[in-house]
Order: structure tokens, then sequence, then C-alpha cells
């Protein structure tokens, strides 16, 4: 029997990847002089802060101490809440709100796993904070994905097992992370790019709970 459903944010419930370039690039071209092409925003979902920091960092000689580096990513996350300052309820993408909603109907739990620090603010920006059941970000989370613990922490914090779980990402990092921690994923994005999701649409608006059930509770 389908569970709990565990959703990333960004790329999943709302497409904040090209506020995050914006605000990178700026940082990158200001604050380093280096270039940051949006491959580079490619290799950045589902990163942490810091690791997406030393990898723009890694296309650079110069060295930054540990204060500097921590400025600068003080100014790039300022620069990226002006962004998301702008963000309503509109800008969910297509299929997240609905689908939520009849999570919620049908009984079954609903949690976000997220590498963001900033989730919180953007959940309540797109007004989906009521529809998720526990929310296990990057202020909770000790180790980012592929590591599986802020799938864990949402089954844990919900009293679900894995089993019973599926997991919705878009980075291949969190889908090795869902992987890793024993959930069903499926993946939001292209199938050749997220080849160790159970099964890839384009959004959330092909996914409905009978769906879920065929696909993987069925046998
Ligand atoms: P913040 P997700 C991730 O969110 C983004 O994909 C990634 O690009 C970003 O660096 C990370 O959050 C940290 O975000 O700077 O807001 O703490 O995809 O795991 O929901
Ligand atoms: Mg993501």
């Amino acid at each position: 029997m389908l569970q709990a459903c565990l959703f990333d944010l960004d790329g999943v419930l709302v497409d904040t990847a090209r506020h995050h370039f914006t605000a990178w690039q700026r940082l990158a071209q200001e604050r380093i002089g280096v270039t940051f092409t949006h491959h580079d925003n490619e290799q950045l979902k589902g990163l942490s802060r810091l690791e997406s920091l030393n990898y723009i960092l890694s296309k650079t000689d110069q060295s930054f101490s540990d204060e500097a580096m921590q400025e600068m990513m003080h100014v790039k996350n300022d620069w990226y809440l002006e962004l998301v300052a702008q963000l309503t309820p509109e800008e969910a993408l297509p299929g997240a709100t609905a689908l939520l909603h009849s999570l919620k109907a049908s009984g079954i739990k609903t949690g976000l796993g997220s590498a963001s620090k900033n989730a919180p603010l953007i959940i309540e920006k797109l007004g989906i904070a009521h529809l998720l059941d526990v929310v296990i970000d990057g202020n909770v989370v000790s180790k980012s994905k592929p590591d599986p613990e802020v799938f864990i922490r949402g089954a844990e914090a919900l009293n679900v097992s894995p089993s019973a779980t599926i997991v919705f990402e878009d980075a291949v990092s969190g889908v090795d992370a869902a992987r890793a921690g024993g959930f069903s994923c499926v993946g939001i994005g292209l199938p050749e790019d997220l080849k160790q999701a159970d099964f890839v649409v384009p959004d959330l608006s092909f996914i409905t709970i009978e769906l879920l059930n065929q696909k993987f509770f069925s046998h």
C-alpha cells in the first residue's frame, strides 16, 4: 500500500533553479572572476550551498579564507532571496499543488526532502506549506544527497517504511539518494538523464494515485 510521498523542492515542486543560476552567475562574475554557464548550473542541482560554492571555486586558482567563503554564500543567498521574494502560488510546477491536494484527500502522507535552507520560505510563498506533513531540509540534514539521510529522516518523521514511500526527484544525486534509502523513485525530467529512477515523467501533472498504485503496489 502507498503510505507516503516525499518530494524534492527545486525542480519538482517549483523552478527555482533559474534564480539559483542568476545569483551564482553574478557571484562568479563579480566576486570570483570566472564564467558560470547553464551547464555549470545543472551540475549544482541537489548540491548544498557550500558544495555549490566549492564547485565554482574549482574554476579559479585563487584561494579564499573560510570567512570570505561564508561572506560569498551570504551575498549569493541575499541575491537569491531578492529573486524568490516575487514567487507566487501560480509558479508551482505543473501538477504539483493538485497532486499534494489529492494525496491529502486520500489520507496519504506527504513530506519535503530538500537540500535547500530556504525551503520553509519557498513553500510558504507557494501556498503549499499546509499540504506537507513534514519538512526535512538543508537546515536539519548533515549529509547531502546522494546520502539517503534526508529521505530516511522524512520517512521516520512520518512513521512509514521506505518500501511504502515514493520519492519524487529531478537530480541524479537525489534519485541515487532515494535508491540508497530503499525508496521507489519517480524521476522528474528526461529518462536519459535519470536512468536509476523507476520511471520518469516530465512533471507531476502526469502522476495520479492510481498510476502510483498500479506501478508500484499492484503485485
Ligand atoms: P539553498 P533541492 C537544492 O534544492 C537545489 O537543487 C540546489 O541547486 C541548491 O544549491 C540547494 O538546494 C541549496 O539551496 O542555497 O537555498 O540552501 O533540489 O534539494 O530542493
Ligand atoms: Mg531538485
